[in-house]
């Protein structure tokens, strides 16, 4: 028996994987792990079926003259060293683009090893994953507490209310809010006289097991934030308490909030200024959260909800005391070793060439990928490498880069699967599998419900012929004679380190010297934390439960929070604008299913098998006035596209707003998923906008797209 952890979500849930040779027997939830005690989902199987994939690649691919074929690793890594060499020296560094995908957070090699090549390869075109998803929490953490990284989390285990608005984590199991097996969670929650309550668009799973939901109509959350912070404010609930002792910007904030009466955003939000008074005087009242996500991200004000999201939780005294919005103590603090070693986040130092999207962290919006690489120009985009991600199915207008991609001069995917983006590459560097390498949740850790640290060995040997991600990363860090990470007062050290000498300490190498420099590290003869103890616990440990952390863990000059920075008080105008427009007839938003995982888990049979679940929901009210059956085909119109999908009536989603999940359309030609072109369905990025973003972070806004939905007739 093996013990390991899933790396399929950010639960992180233990696993005890079951072997015979070279082969999974079976792989079921460890019950010995502290934190996810036994609790899997139905995904973790699928670990399983990845590895065992025929459709995973084992070798380096090459393609010529449009057709694949296998390679050695040695004539794989000398083209793409050869191309990317080349292409920086006519064109300069930013003219190699790169984007990084969601896998990365869950993987200890691309987490270290990746942004050793990755970042230094010195391009202002640094695209990932973060800027379709947690990017405006990032900036307003940045504002508030001085670092982006240092993201608040639900104390989940001793709340007693929570106010979940934009996130379904009974489906997605929970984000920035490690916490394996919510629904048990959520469960005891109740049982201990505590309330749900959620804020969708749509009755959610999530919406279904709380005390209460509301519809709020898409992309108007900040609206209904900024009302119940009005609420507290006009009534006096303040108490912001002992973390009000270090706040600047309170009267700024109550300043801005006077306008925004509950009864000034009902025609906006669509939630009735009655239900909202009374939902910002209970939790004022209680000792809650509040918390949101993907759904209060992903939308014209992501940054502006994010802000007024922290700034509620503040207000009520329910930042950084138990049972509110909490920062972790993690085992390998990397935000304290990335100040360590002089590594400054920034913001908005430079903007993208077309467009001007602002930077954030190094990062360009993705949304600005495919302008980049189709306008010509100095600066224009003229390779890729794209590692771990899938950005053709999962950033706006992804039919657009999709027709972009063909344009570059030279791409490289670093991915197991040749799919609807790596199609494009010339040549793909396949990683081993999950259960092939060793693995610590560093990214997740620091965004988890309690204090937990576990090293899990891999469960098989890769091959001879198989390469780690990191393995790739160095190889292609070492022949492109890439410098070091610009490691201020220990860039000597690590300058002098030789590719030898990175090669033997390894991800888990850099690990243990992690550990051993964190906050319950070895030091002095004391007993602590280093790579051995977690081996000797292979189940992992537990540290206990989130700690009040403030102020030293602030980043910020004056060790100061600022509640009201002026970046998001400018944005004040565009809500109060908001507030008279009205809304498109329907527009669209996303939702996940239990069973997916973003693009690219469809090739597992036993995830796809059943229904269809690229599937639009719709309101009775809606379809009706369209003559829409249930499982009538229908076309989903935008500025941007158009595709075709099944309807799906139901009460359970607000009427002018429907419901389609992303991660689909698995039809298109040259990809090799035997399994997931068989339930292609179709990309909703096919009809997502590029051009609509939140303008404050640069985020993608996809929710609230206007849409038009026809019946197709056959
Ligand atoms: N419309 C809409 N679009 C969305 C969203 C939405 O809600 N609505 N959600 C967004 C969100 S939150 C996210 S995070 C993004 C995800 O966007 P992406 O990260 O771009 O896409 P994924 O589907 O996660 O694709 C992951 C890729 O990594 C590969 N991969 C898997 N494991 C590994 C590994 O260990 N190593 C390497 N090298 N590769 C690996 C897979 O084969 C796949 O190609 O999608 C976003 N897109
Ligand atoms: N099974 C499964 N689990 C996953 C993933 C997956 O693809 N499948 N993806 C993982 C990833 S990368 C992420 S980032 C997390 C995301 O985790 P969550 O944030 O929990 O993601 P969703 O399940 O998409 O929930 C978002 C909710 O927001 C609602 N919503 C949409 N627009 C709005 C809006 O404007 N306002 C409000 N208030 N609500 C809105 C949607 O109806 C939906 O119920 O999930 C992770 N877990
Ligand atoms: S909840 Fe997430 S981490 Fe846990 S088994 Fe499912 S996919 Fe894996
Ligand atoms: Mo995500």
């Amino acid at each position: 028996m093996h013990f390991s952890t899933c790396t399929l979500c950010e639960a992180a849930c233990g696993v005890a994987v079951e072997v015979d040779g070279n082969r999974v027997v079976s792989i079921r939830g460890d019950g010995d792990d502290p934190f996810s005690q036994g609790y899997i989902c139905p995904k973790a199987a699928a670990l399983a079926d990845l590895h065992d994939d025929p459709d995973r690649l084992r070798r380096p691919l090459i393609r010529v003259d449009g057709s694949w074929r296998e390679s050695s690793w040695d004539d794989a890594f000398d083209r793409v060293v050869h191309q990317i060499d080349r292409i920086r020296k006519v064109h300069g560094p930013d003219a190699v683009a790169v984007y990084q995908g969601n896998p990365t957070a869950h993987n200890l090699g691309l987490i270290t090893f990746g942004q050793l090549l990755l970042r230094n390869l010195g391009t202002k075109n640094l695209y990932s994953a973060s800027s379709v998803d947690q990017l405006p929490h990032m900036v307003a953490a940045h504002h508030m507490f001085g670092d982006g990284l240092l993201m608040p989390i639900p104390d989940l285990d001793r709340t007693d209310f929570f106010l979940c608005i934009g996130a379904n984590p009974l489906v997605s199991n929970g984000s920035i809010m490690t916490a394996p097996n919510m629904r048990k969670r959520l469960h005891d929650l109740r049982a201990r006289g505590g309330r749900v309550v959620v804020v969708d668009p749509r009755r959610s799973e999530t919406a279904a097991a709380a005390d209460q939901h509301l519809f709020v109509r898409p992309g108007t959350d900040a609206l209904l934030l900024l009302s119940m912070i009005h609420v507290i404010f006009t009534e006096h609930l303040e108490r912001p308490g002992r973390v009000g002792s270090f706040t600047a910007g309170v009267d700024a904030l109550r300043k801005a909030a006077v306008e925004f009466a509950p009864e000034a955003t009902a025609p906006a939000t669509g939630v009735p200024a009655r239900e909202l008074r009374e939902l910002a005087r209970a939790f004022a009242a209680a000792h809650g959260v509040a918390y949101g996500r993907i759904g209060i991200c992903t939308q014209e004000f992501g940054a502006a909800a994010s802000w007024l999201l922290y700034a509620l939780n503040l207000v009520c005294g329910r930042l950084d005391e138990p049972g509110g919005m909490m920062f972790t103590t993690p085992a390998v603090d990397l935000e304290m070793l990335a100040k360590r070693v002089g590594l400054a986040v920034g913001f908005d130092r430079w903007r993208s060439r077309v467009r001007g999207l602002k930077e954030y962290g190094g990062e360009l919006p993705v949304a600005a990928l495919a302008e980049e690489i189709e306008t010509p120009g100095r600066g224009q985009v003229r390779a890729l490498v794209v590692s771990a991600g899938n950005p053709v199915l999962s950033t706006p207008s992804g039919n657009r880069l999709d027709r972009a991609l063909p344009g570059l001069e030279f791409m490289v995917a670093i991915d197991p699967y040749l799919n609807e983006t790596t199609r494009h590459a010339h040549v793909i560097l396949p990683p081993t599998s999950p259960l092939e390498r060793s693995h610590y949740d560093v990214a997740l850790n620091s965004y988890a419900v309690r204090n937990v640290a576990k090293f899990s060995s891999p469960v098989f040997e890769r091959g001879p012929d198989q390469r780690h991600d990191w393995e790739i990363c160095l190889e292609l860090w070492t022949r492109l004679g890439l410098p070091g990470l610009p490691l201020g007062p220990l860039g000597k050290l690590a300058g002098g380190l030789t590719k030898r000498a990175l090669r033997r300490l390894g991800p888990e190498g850099l690990l243990d010297a992690a550990l051993r420099l964190g906050p319950y590290g070895v030091r002095r003869g004391r007993s602590g934390l280093s790579l051995r103890t977690l081996r000797e616990n292979p189940h992992g440990v537990d540290l206990g439960p989130l700690m009040p952390r403030l102020p030293e863990r602030l980043r910020s000059n004056d060790r100061r929070i600022q509640i009201a920075p002026p970046l998001f008080l400018e944005d004040v105008a565009r809500l109060r604008a908001r507030t008279s427009v009205s809304s498109p007839e329907l527009v669209l938003i996303g939702r996940r299913h239990l069973h997916s995982n973003n693009s690219w888990c469809h090739n597992a049979g036993r995830l796809v098998k059943g229904k269809p679940r690229c599937v639009l929901l719709m309101n009775r009210r809606d379809a009706d006035i369209r003559s829409i059956a249930n499982g009538d085909r229908v076309s989903l119109v935008s500025r941007t596209g158009r595709i075709e999908v099944p309807a799906e009536i139901t009460e359970d989603i607000m009427p002018g707003v429907v419901s389609l999940p992303h991660g689909w359309g698995h039809d298109r030609a040259g990809t090799r998923l035997r399994v997931a072109e068989r339930t292609a369905g179709a990309s909703v990025n096919d009809i997502t906008d590029g051009e609509a973003i939140d303008p404050v972070s640069g985020n993608a806004a996809f929710s609230g797209l206007p849409v038009q939905v026809e019946r197709v007739d056959c």
